[in-house]
């Protein structure tokens, strides 16, 4: 069934495009700005893709968009799923799902955090080191799909050593400030409780959101190269004086857009 979807979805795309680019790169919440800086060669809306579903949230856009970067080819999820919005973690996961059988082979997945590690403020980034799942679920639960991957895969390395080198490369060399650190995936769609964000620092997290994890796992079980950064748009709960609202994360993603945006052209292009 999951396997026939992401044909079914395979097929639609290849009778628009037979584009095979490496790279597939995620843009999170208030990040889908950084397709105006993309030479696009076509632009397909989830809602005309098969088992594709468009996002309810505001400020989530919904394409799948395949064009070029630095002369790299490239294929972008314009927007995702998210668990909070009653999608199952299969759903959640088959636009990743997708891109792997459309031929990519490194994954670049970006996000909105709140922060809470040492001398973080809205507006830096967090280079994705490694995650805790904390979604209560896992989107590999089921009978395994072996023409994915493995039953139980490793994930020792989820996020790309390499990757995370270049990433590092790259901010430095911009003169951009950033963390690196334990992302740690929640369901969502309430914000923590201050509580909650000691006890996410206690297990040893920086930041926490409510995506990434359950891409990473699937692009893990496909093999998948995965590189991840979170734009810091926001203090967690009790971190600051602050209440916590989503106009703030779209209005500090929309801020630090410049900055994120040559980040990712000068990134790709080192890959
Ligand atoms: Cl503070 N928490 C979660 N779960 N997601 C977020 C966030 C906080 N800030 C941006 N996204």
């Amino acid at each position: 069934m999951v396997l026939n979807k992401l044909q079914e979805s395979v097929s639609f795309i290849r009778t628009i495009t037979s584009a095979k680019p490496k790279i597939g790169v995620v843009l999170g919440s208030g990040l889908g700005s950084f397709v105006k800086d993309v030479e696009v060669e076509t632009t397909i809306p989830y809602k005309d893709i098969p088992h594709f579903s468009p996002p309810t949230v505001e400020g989530h856009s919904g394409n799948l968009i395949f064009g070029k970067v630095g002369g790299q080819a490239i294929v972008i999820l314009q927007g995702r799923n998210h668990f909070y919005e009653g999608h199952s973690m299969e759903s959640v996961v088959h636009p990743t799902r997708t891109l792997a059988l459309l031929g990519v082979e490194n994954l670049i997945l970006t996000n909105s955090a709140g922060g809470f590690g040492e001398n973080m403020s809205a507006g830096e980034f967090m280079i994705i080191e490694d995650h805790i799942n904390l979604m209560g679920t896992n989107p590999l639960m089921g009978p395994n799909i072996k023409e994915l991957g493995p039953r139980f895969p490793d994930m020792t390395e989820a996020y790309d050593k390499r990757m995370i080198n270049i990433m590092e490369q790259v901010l430095q060399k911009q003169g951009t400030r950033y963390h690196k650190g334990v992302y740690c995936g929640v369901s969502g769609p309430t914000y923590e409780t201050p509580s909650e964000v000691r006890y996410l620092k206690l297990i040893g997290g920086k930041a926490v959101g409510m995506s990434t994890v359950p891409e990473t796992i699937a692009a893990n079980h496909l093999g998948l190269r995965v590189a991840a950064l979170s734009c810091i748009t926001n203090l967690a709960a009790g971190i600051s004086n602050q209440k916590l609202s989503h106009d703030e994360v779209t209005e500090t993603a929309k801020r630090v857009e410049m900055q994120f945006t040559s980040f990712l052209k000068e990134f790709i292009g080192h890959i």
